[in-house]
């Protein structure tokens, strides 16, 4: 059995849509962060950086109970379970793999550093809205090139558009109209109408 620990964020429905995508059987625990479930001491115990998504396998690798932290590696460690969503061309999945690597160490964090200065807050930074206004457009540049001559980020449908998607989705959040990325917008409504991604999108139901 696989145990989701996570929250209404993007990187916690990362994981969820992954999961209901393969169809892998899984029960959800809602750890509230804005109540600071995050630091009771069960979880940090499966969290070594008190963060969600978290994900036990109660049938981990070697059929030992397995906890993994990292949106990341936890949608690889599925598409290696599953032998799904990680395409099985050599050049595909690496595609993929770099793909995931490009969400997780920039459009994540960078979309974050806006939300939060946008959002968060206790006082105005222009400097900090402005740097991470801007590296947020830079980020969806080149999202929107490479969607320009390709179907999905990987060609196949794959865990590097399963990682991007949430973060996308809080397009409002970091005050973007997504008609002035065309090619992200046709992908972002393609993977919008997937019913795997609508469930897994509400998930915490809380
Ligand atoms: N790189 C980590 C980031 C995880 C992360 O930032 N999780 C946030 C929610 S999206 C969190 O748990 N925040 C609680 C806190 O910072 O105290 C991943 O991709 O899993």
């Amino acid at each position: 059995m696989l145990d989701l620990y996570t929250w209404t964020t993007p990187n916690g429905r990362k994981v969820s849509i992954m999961l209901e995508e393969t169809g892998l059987p899984y029960r959800v625990h809602a750890i509230n962060i804005g109540q600071n479930d995050q630091f009771k001491p069960e979880f940090v115990a499966i969290s070594a950086s008190s963060k969600i998504p978290v994900l036990v396998d109660t049938d981990g690798p070697g059929g030992e109970p397995y906890a993994m932290m990292e949106s990341g590696a936890i949608l690889i460690y599925l598409a290696h379970k599953s032998a799904k969503l990680l395409p099985q061309s050599e050049r595909l999945r690496f595609d993929a793999l770099q793909w995931l690597m490009f969400q997780m160490g920039g459009v994540g964090p960078m979309f974050g550093q806006a939300h939060h200065f946008l959002r968060v807050a206790k006082e105005p930074v222009p400097y900090a809205v402005d740097r991470y206004t801007r590296e947020k457009d830079r980020l969806y540049g080149v999202l929107d090139q490479r969607l320009a001559a390709h179907e999905y980020l990987a060609d196949e449908y794959s865990i590097a558009d399963i990682a991007t998607y949430p973060w996308v989705a809080r397009f409002e959040w970091h005050k973007t109209d997504l008609a002035d990325h065309p090619h992200v917008k046709r992908w972002f409504d393609a993977i919008s109408a997937r019913p795997a991604v609508q469930r897994g999108m509400l998930v915490p139901a809380v």
